[in-house]
């Protein structure tokens, strides 16, 4: 069998051009590495005095490939790519567009000009892998735009597009016609090589350093590799090139083993696995152009405001004048704050606006394609919406309920068309949450399940697909994690000491900070719908909290005491007396519990519950796990999420601490058998 070479050279017109052709975004495998050394090698030897390095499929190169990061490096590595361009006597131009990331930004950089389509994006998006550029990178780009404004492209993993980057001197010129024509062009008039690495750092202000580093060793806590970029950008003004690129190497190959390079990567496939519908012959497509949102409370203007953002037509119902103003408000503030900010300009922020249709009347709803429910969590009064919207609804339009915990089977039984119904579960603030459950009830069609993961694509969000079961996957084993972290109350913790150690793991909160964030009286409402039997092991320090009017942040009071204005929490003596109570009445002795005894009993907490869910067939993927996890609860994202955490555990130990969680959950206690999450893939 001839293996043909993903990088082909050819002379067109005086100029060699080299072609990437490796689907889909081109990213530089071994074979390309090969290839590109050999198209180099060629062109040298030819009489063509300019070459032209060009990506097929629309793009120029999106990186290093990022599935041999796990494998031990074969042939030559990608810095022997660069210095092979860099060492090329006779010039090469890079013709950019579509994705110019990471190592294909090092190679455009190794390269003597760069020219750069308008819609080209350029970063070194590395450090979002858990590494740092390891092809030059940390040694070029300072010397080509000084350090702080390196280490803000670097650390804060940013994506400029073409303007911003010329602007930078990244890219000597950036065109809006065919690439490969103007790149030609521009590379017949150059005559000698220059190189970047050539180059003298830039001298700034130290000031403007020091304020570049401060921004990022915050977020460097728990992230080696941006601990590392930091150090390796400085050392570019310090060190000759070859120093630095040595150290450069040394640190790739070191951060690329690192578990957050693991857990990082892990998630990236992932996110793109979630995204994909199932493979199944071809269904035919509902289009979604006109969504109705129903409902204009807070959920329902994010949902209405995240719609917006991605340009559908939206029409927003509601059934009351007073609440309907109220939303309509809030969604027109939103886009005045988003202008005064910097982040929409006035015309982009009145495009949004111009797809926006508020009503009272039911009869516009024939004209959506999907409709979205997002009234109060009670099943009668969502049965009743449903009832109301099959009749006034497109025969084919898609009825969602934008449930959290309710049955998507019994709210489709309302319709007359319960194949056309889903749950779409959006996250608060929806507008800015990632996470998106699709709940594919019983009778939903593969067609409306189809259009729905669409649907969350053109949101930008990760559509995870889980069964209908009670709270699906995210909140489902959310409330396990919470009730153990209950639990520990009455055990001896308190609730700073447990929020202090699940935030010192990396969670963006502690459980006891959110529940007071998002209002105790709504676990309070949805704890006395749930039966409690004697054996179950029930903490009522929520509820009395709640008979006490200690509603959360709003209230001034929950499991904390706020002042200043409700943004400092502090601790209630009335919030320990009453935890001491439960203590007591259940006659447990209080015992201090530290923080890596409370990380553990809430990571296996979830791993159990994440079991159960897989055997259950609640969520497809053990992976779809962590994205829920990652994208709607603030579990850090360094730490891969819940199953990835558990992978890097010792299988029998595991096993046997979370059947010691058992002693602490009473009789209701299921104990999952997790070897599901080690054996399922990904
Ligand atoms: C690096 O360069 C380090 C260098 C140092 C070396 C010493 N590798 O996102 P999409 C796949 S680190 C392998 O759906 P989009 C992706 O998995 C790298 N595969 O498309 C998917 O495959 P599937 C630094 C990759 O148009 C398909 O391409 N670079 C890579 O929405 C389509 O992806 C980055 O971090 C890769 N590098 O967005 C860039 N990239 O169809 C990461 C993508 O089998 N990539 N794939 O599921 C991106 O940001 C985006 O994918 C995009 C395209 C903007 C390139």
């Amino acid at each position: 069998m001839v293996l043909i070479s993903p990088v082909q050279g050819q002379v067109k017109q005086g100029v060699y051009v080299i072609t990437l052709d490796n689907p889909p975004v081109n990213a530089i495998s071994i074979s390309v590495r090969r290839g590109l050394i050999s198209a180099v090698n060629d062109f040298e030897q030819s009489n063509a005095q300019v070459a032209v390095l060009v990506g097929s499929n629309g793009t120029f190169i999106a990186g290093a490939d990022i599935h041999e990061f796990a494998r031990t490096s074969d042939g030559p590595v990608l810095l022997d790519v660069v210095r092979v361009i860099e060492n090329c006597k006779k010039p090469i131009v890079a013709a950019l567009q579509g994705a110019v990331l990471g190592g294909g930004l090092e190679v455009a950089l190794a390269c003597d000009a760069r020219i750069a389509h308008v819609d080209t994006v350029i970063g070194l998006p590395e450090v979002s892998l858990g590494i740092i550029p390891g092809a030059g990178g940390t040694q070029l780009l300072p010397r080509r735009i000084g350090i702080s404004r390196a280490i803000d492209i670097i650390c804060g993993a940013q994506r400029l597009s073409a303007e911003e980057a010329k602007h930078l001197r990244l890219v000597d010129s950036v065109v809006c016609s065919d690439i490969l024509v103007a790149a030609n062009l521009f590379a017949r008039n150059i005559e000698h090589k220059s190189s970047v690495r050539d180059e003298l750092v830039p001298n700034e202000d130290p000031a403007l350093i020091d304020q570049a580093i401060n921004r990022y060793t915050k977020l460097g806590r728990c992230r080696p590799a941006i601990a590392k970029a930091i150090d390796l950008i400085q050392a570019a003004a310090r060190l000759p090139i070859e120093e630095g690129l040595v150290l450069e190497s040394a640190a790739f190959l070191e951060l690329r083993k690192s578990q957050e390079a693991q857990a990082l990567r892990h998630l990236f496939f992932a996110e793109k696995t979630c995204r994909k519908p199932p493979q199944t012959k071809e269904v035919a497509p509902i289009p979604i152009n006109t969504v109705c949102v129903i409902g204009a409370g807070t959920m329902g203007t994010g949902i209405a405001i995240c719609l917006l953002d991605a340009e559908f037509s939206v029409m927003l119902l509601e059934q009351d004048k007073e609440a309907l103003d109220k939303g309509e408000e809030r969604i027109f503030s939103h886009y005045q704050k988003q202008v005064e900010t910097g982040k929409l300009s006035p015309v982009e922020a009145s495009k949004c606006l111009s797809h926006l249709l508020c009503s009272l009347n039911w009869e516009e709803l024939a004209k959506a394609d999907l409709v979205i429910e997002a009234v109060y969590e009670d099943m009668l009064v969502k049965q009743d919406v449903f009832k109301k919207i099959d009749q006034f609804a497109n025969p084919n339009a898609i009825l969602a309920t934008n449930t959290s915990y309710l049955s998507v089977d019994k709210i489709a039984l309302a319709t007359t068309r319960p194949k056309r119904v889903i749950g779409l579960h959006f996250f608060s603030p929806a507008n800015v949450m990632k996470l998106l459950e699709i709940v594919n009830a019983k009778q939903t069609c593969l067609e409306t399940l189809h259009a729905v993961i669409a649907f969350g694509n053109r949101l930008n969000k990760y559509p995870v697909v889980t069964k209908d079961s009670f709270g699906f996957i995210g909140n489902r084993i959310y409330n396990a994690y919470r009730t153990q972290c209950e639990f520990m109350l009455e055990d001896g913790a308190w609730p700073e000491e447990v929020d202090a150690a699940l935030v010192d793991f990396g969670m963006a909160m502690g459980p006891f900070t959110v529940a007071d964030l998002s209002g105790l009286d709504i676990a309070w409402r949805m704890r006395k719908t749930q039966r409690k039997n004697q054996e179950t092991r029930y903490v009522d320090i929520l509820d009395t909290l709640c008979e006490l009017g200690r509603f959360g942040r709003k209230t001034s009071a929950g499991y904390y005491d706020y002042t200043n204005g409700k943004k400092q929490a502090n601790t209630s003596e009335l919030v320990r007396q009453i935890i001491e109570n439960a203590s007591q009445r259940r006659r447990i002795k209080r015992r201090t519990l530290n923080s890596k005894h409370i990380q553990n009993r809430a990571l296996l907490s979830m791993v159990n519950e994440a079991a159960l869910l897989m055997r259950e067939g609640v969520a497809q993927r053990a992976s779809d796990i962590d994205v829920v996890f990652v994208h709607g609860y603030g579990f850090p994202r360094w730490q891969g999420g819940p199953v990835f955490w558990a992978r890097q555990q010792d299988r029998q130990q595991l096993q046997s601490d979370i059947a010691g969680l058992a002693e602490h959950g009473g009789n209701s206690f299921v104990l999952a058998d997790i070897s599901i999450l080690f054996e399922s893939s990904p």
